[in-house]
């Protein structure tokens, strides 16, 4: 199965998943990037993501080996730009931010991006990226030199995403970016699941068991944590146990 065979199945059944978010600037120190692998295996967690709005480290190639010589988890790019692609990862999400109006990130990336990818084995998920404001600006915002979608505009987004779902894209990335202070409100989750029939991804801001359960309640189907791990690792013990309980209950037919 594909990854995205994988993302559909679990959609179509109701169950979750958690990505664990890694940006290579913030695991300079090995001991810290080995913990999280170890945390990773322990709590089952389904896919590790390796990206960031802009990676300043040459470090992003061994981050993913690390992870790849240790766990079998597979490892998905989520790129700040078409300068990060590794041919070490399982799969790319190809992102195209539709929540903004730059034509670099909607299609220009894509283009310097797409010659690479049709010569290496990564597996391409077509996903439509949506930003979402958390009050003040995110570093993905920033450099993207786009304008995220007002936290109140419920029917904005909602239909960003049943467009990019138009438009023939797979997966749809809600994302409040990476530390956020609010993370994306169940309303928000909620309306945006009801117009699309995509598996959604929630981010940006997650940082305790109540909010992931919040989050996978509204409709999320994966969430992704990365921030608050960095400063408590363990949370993702936390975390994991929500969306166990949660999985457990789907099997039990609950
Ligand atoms: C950011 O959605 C990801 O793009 C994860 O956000 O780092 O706040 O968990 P956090």
């Amino acid at each position: 199965m594909s990854i995205l065979e994988i993302i559909e199945a679990r959609h179509r059944l109701g169950k979750k998943s958690i990505a664990v978010l890694v940006d290579p600037d913030k695991v300079d120190d090995s001991s810290r990037l080995r913990h999280l692998i170890h945390l990773a295996n322990e709590n089952c967690i389904d896919f590790f993501f390796v990206g960031g709005s802009l990676i300043t480290t040459p470090n992003m190639g061994q981050v993913i080996q690390s992870i790849k010589e240790d766990v079998s988890i597979p490892v998905v790019l989520f790129p700040g730009s078409s300068l990060q692609i590794d041919p070490g990862a399982d799969a790319i999400l190809f992102l195209s931010l539709i929540s903004g109006r730059n034509p670099d990130f909607l299609i220009g990336q894509h283009v310097q991006a797409a010659p690479i990818l049709k010569n290496n084995n990564l597996e391409v998920l077509p996903t439509g990226y949506v930003l979402i404001s958390s009050g003040r600006t995110s570093s993905v915002a920033y450099i993207s030199n786009t304008t995220p979608i007002p936290d109140d505009k419920y029917s904005l987004a909602a239909c960003t995403a049943l467009a990019g779902e138009m438009l023939g894209l797979r997966l749809i990335y809600l994302d409040a970016g990476s530390g956020a202070e609010k993370e994306i409100s169940a309303k928000m989750i909620s309306t945006v699941r009801k117009t699309i029939s995509v598996p959604l991804i929630v981010g940006g801001g997650i940082n305790s068991g109540k909010k992931a359960l919040q989050a996978l309640e509204a409709g999320a189907d994966m969430i992704v944590i990365g921030n608050a791990l960095e400063k408590d690792p363990d949370l993702l013990t936390e975390i994991s146990e929500e969306v166990y309980e949660w999985n457990q209950r789907v099997e039990a037919g609950k």
